[in-house]
């Protein structure tokens, strides 16, 4: 493990898994596999941060004010919740983003934590260089976060077995990796997490 990582596990929230008002095919599936990557962090010292999508009641993000989603990750509701299976701890730096009723929120470095700092400033402040990302959705948060991350300097390597995309067209999934392959991104295995 190198002193310059950090993991970022993605919306890993109860609306986007099985069950969930906005549930990606597979969606809990990524928790174990995020869980070994947390396990792996956690025991070298690194930091880790969790996005959570965080938005009001009434938002143009939802179908019902002229946005493409139902509701979903309402602030303080069960669906907003973590995956009660991930193994979160203490250390773990929660970030919210979409709280206001006109942003989609969909990248982690439009996240901020509880005292408004954003992702970029939390992580530059740690000195970290290089990014594990995983979580959902493939095609959505998790694909704004990396091309954001590599936009704002960061190596970022995608925990390709740990994410899943929503795909409301045929291969959105797919389409997203490609670009985020192009955007400079590293396919990667837990294998590639150094320990
Ligand atoms: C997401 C669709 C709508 C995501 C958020 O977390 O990827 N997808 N809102």
């Amino acid at each position: 493990m190198q002193a310059k990582d950090a993991l970022i596990l993605v919306d890993v929230q109860n609306d986007f898994c099985p069950g969930g008002s906005l549930a990606v095919k597979g969606g809990d599936e990524v928790v174990p596999v995020l869980n070994r990557a947390i396990d792996k962090f956690t025991a070298a010292g690194l930091p880790i941060f969790a996005t959570r999508d965080w938005h009001p009641e009434k938002t143009q993000h939802f179908k019902a004010y002229g946005g493409l989603w139902p509701v979903h990750c309402v602030q303080g509701t069960r669906g907003a919740e973590f995956h009660p299976g991930l193994h979160l701890n203490k250390d773990v730096v929660v970030v919210s983003a979409g709280m206001l009723p006109t942003e989609e929120g969909y990248s982690g470095f439009q996240s901020t934590d509880t005292s408004g700092s954003g992702l970029a400033e939390l992580l530059h402040r740690k000195g970290v260089e290089r990014l594990f990302v995983g979580g959902l959705a493939t095609d959505y948060c998790v694909k704004h976060t990396v091309l954001d991350g590599l936009k704002e300097g960061f190596k970022v390597l995608l925990l390709v077995d740990a994410v899943r995309a929503v795909n409301l067209n045929f291969g959105d999934g797919d389409r997203a990796i490609e670009e985020m392959t192009k955007a400079g991104a590293t396919v990667a295995g837990l294998e590639a997490i150094p320990s």
